[in-house]
């Protein structure tokens, strides 16, 4: 337990709250459901005292880690995921064009700038359900040739089968990128064309492979708070706990079934992010997409919460993320440094 004062006016009653600090051995993988729903019930500005209080323990609370993405195959998905642009099930709504998998020399210059710019990691997203075989050989290629150039590799390409994580980590993959999402409870709302066993047996066999599992989900799907909190106790229960946590905030794509959704209240959304950070306190937490659609005090608001990773270029996989410049002008704002 540690106490806090409130700030003291001449005519103010001391006033002391109490802060439950869960430190210095914060439960690595038994989150209850109830534990997790009472760290969002907190006050604000409980919430975000406690999560620094964590991530100072584990982490320089002005760094963050940069990776950049690059969609190296777009569109045509067979799966059905309501918030996604890359569905065939809703392309005629959505009008994206399909685009076939890059080459691995174009992904591979893509990288050299996504380093110039300062990234550290690299992150391949294809829109498959799962990579096909015939797939494989230019996918190891374009990861050993970004590997080659000194950054980390992340690849999301959809589930796996037996072996081919193995084939990835061999080829030098670091990070693998498999989202839960939301809860297991409002999954199958979400999507129908596979399962919620789906995805953790995915991130079982990259568990198992030694890649490193970088996994998180997205707030403004419809969900309620409870699917927050069951997304959250699922990531922070996974054992070990993921090394990357992303935490979406929804892009509403004109044409997709999400489309139109109410937007979680900002000040929920800082929340998710700060509850990840204390229940997850050695895991990179990253504010992810829907940065372009947040004005900078939001952002320092996340940062102050606990996030300490970013997309970085002016694109995520379909739609935009601020461009280097803008980024640059926050960092210096805030005094971050990148990791
Ligand atoms: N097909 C692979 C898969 O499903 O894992 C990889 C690509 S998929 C686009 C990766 C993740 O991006 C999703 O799990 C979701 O969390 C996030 N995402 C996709 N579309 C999004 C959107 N419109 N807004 C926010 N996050 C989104
Ligand atoms: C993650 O959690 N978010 C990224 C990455 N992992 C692959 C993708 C965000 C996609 C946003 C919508 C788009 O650009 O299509
Ligand atoms: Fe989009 Fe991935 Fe779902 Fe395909 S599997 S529709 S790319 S989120």
């Amino acid at each position: 337990m540690t106490q806090a004062s409130s700030c003291q006016g001449s005519n103010a009653a001391v006033q002391t709250i109490e802060l439950k600090r869960p430190t210095p051995h914060p439960k690595a993988d038994n989150w209850s459901l109830d534990e997790i729903a009472a760290l969002f019930d907190l006050p604000f500005n409980d919430l975000l005292f406690q999560a620094q209080l964590v991530h100072r323990e584990h982490f320089d609370a002005s760094r963050v880690q940069l990776s950049t993405l690059l969609s190296v195959k777009t569109g045509g998905c067979s799966e059905d995921c309501g918030y996604c642009s890359q569905s065939a099930h809703h392309e005629k709504e959505t009008g994206l064009e399909r685009e076939k998998l890059m080459t691995a020399e174009d992904v591979i210059d893509a990288a050299k700038i996504a380093k110039e710019n300062g990234s550290s990691r690299f992150c391949m997203g294809a829109a498959w359900r799962g990579p096909k075989n015939k797939d494989l050989d230019e996918v190891k290629r374009m990861i050993a040739g970004v590997k080659a150039l000194g950054l980390e590799t992340c690849a999301t390409f959809g589930m796996l089968k037996d072996g081919q994580a193995e084939e990835l980590r061999d080829a030098g993959l670091d990070y693998y990128n498999h989202n839960l999402d939301t809860s297991p409870e409002k999954y199958g709302e979400i999507v129908t064309t596979h399962s919620y066993d789906d995805r953790l047996d995915t991130l079982g066999k990259v568990r198992k492979a030694g890649l490193s599992v970088c996994s998180g989900g997205i707030v403004g799907l419809g969900e309620t708070r409870n699917d927050r909190v069951g997304l959250i106790a699922q990531l922070a229960n996974l054992d070990p706990q993921p090394d990357s946590v992303p935490i979406n905030n929804l892009v509403q794509i004109e044409g997709t079934p999400l489309e139109g959704k109410e937007a979680v209240d900002w000040t929920e959304f800082v929340r998710t992010i700060a509850v990840a950070r204390i229940t997850m306190p050695k895991s990179f937490v990253r504010l992810s997409a829907g940065r372009q659609q947040m004005d900078e005090s939001m952002q320092a608001l996340c940062f102050l919460a606990g996030a300490n990773s970013i997309f970085y270029g002016d694109k995520l996989l379909t739609t935009g993320n601020p461009d280097v410049t803008r980024d640059r002008a926050l960092f210096a704002k805030l005094d971050i440094q990148p990791l």
